[in-house]
């Protein structure tokens, strides 16, 4: 399925949503953000088992489009913010493993839809960063929460601060990168991570997702207490029994 500007294609079980604006480093305007929308929407009600986001060509994300945001007054602005939130939330709630494969620039807006995904991995000619500080702004679309949660607070405002563009090691050093790997191998790790996530009980997976970024919502406490309910949850589903079930009697399950 393909809008102008995005592209969702499939592989089994696994999507992989395309960023494909060549001409401006697949930067986001509203259309992109509308067809994102629309197709991670689409993934998960076709019960996509892991979800891949990524850029055409050398560009992962080059940010939110500069050029329409340039004149923008407040109100529009918020309206402007909201629809990135939307995407960068419907990324977070996605249903399955989502994975940000980092092939290129992933600046400001970005880096934000990447640091909404639940996994990231990156070739080596990867550049990051929340640059916003250098336009006079700030991000908006979720990094002063989602990356000090993932790289700290020190990191987290180094790189908000000083607008620092990260090299793929240096990201990986902190925490942002889980792997990096040869440009020309990043698609083919991608997918595999894919595929292993896709292979898992997906109830299972789905719960221990929810538990997670359940986490981020409120305190410590009310997380515990949420997983406490959610591993109850589990019990009694098919998935557990085989689990299980091939545990004990020394075989590789067969989940649902
Ligand atoms: N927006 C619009 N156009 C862009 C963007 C962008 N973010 N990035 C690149 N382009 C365009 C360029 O204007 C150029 O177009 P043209 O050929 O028509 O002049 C084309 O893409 C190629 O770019 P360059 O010639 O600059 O290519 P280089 O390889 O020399 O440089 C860079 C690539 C380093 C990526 C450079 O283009 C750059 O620094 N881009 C801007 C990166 C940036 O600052 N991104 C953050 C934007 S702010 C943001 O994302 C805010 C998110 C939250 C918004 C919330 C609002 C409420």
């Amino acid at each position: 399925m393909s809008w102008d500007t995005v592209s969702l294609e499939y592989d089994d079980d696994v999507a992989t949503l395309t960023v494909d604006r060549p001409d401006a480093l697949n930067a986001l305007n509203v259309e992109t953000l509308e067809a994102m929308g629309e197709a991670i929407e689409t993934a998960a009600d076709e019960g996509a088992r892991a979800l891949v986001l990524t850029g055409a060509g050398d560009a992962f994300i080059a940010g939110a489009d500069i050029k329409y945001m340039q004149d923008l007054g407040p109100e529009a602005a918020q309206k402007w913010g909201e629809l990135g939130h939307d995407v960068a939330d419907a990324l977070e709630a996605f249903p399955a493993p989502t994975i940000a494969a980092v092939n290129g620039y992933a600046f400001g807006g970005g880096c934000e839809m990447a640091l909404a995904c639940d996994l990231r991995v990156a070739s080596e000619s990867a550049l990051i960063g929340n640059t916003e500080i250098d336009l006079g702004i700030i991000p908006g679309w979720g990094a002063t929460q989602r990356l000090p949660r993932l790289v700290g607070d020190e990191t987290a405002r180094r790189m908000i601060f000083l607008g620092e563009r990260l090299d793929a090691a240096s990201a990986a050093e902190v925490g942002l990168f889980g792997e990096v790997v040869a440009d020309d191998e990043l698609e083919g790790v991608a997918a595999e991570l894919a595929d292993r996530l896709a292979a898992k009980p997906a109830f299972a997976m789905r719960t221990a997702k929810a538990a997670i970024n359940q986490g981020y919502e409120g305190s410590q406490e009310s997380g515990l207490a949420y997983e406490q309910r959610a591993f109850a949850s589990l019990f009694g589903t098919p998935d557990q029994r085989e689990g299980m079930a091939a545990f004990v009697e020394d075989r590789e399950p067969d989940f649902e």
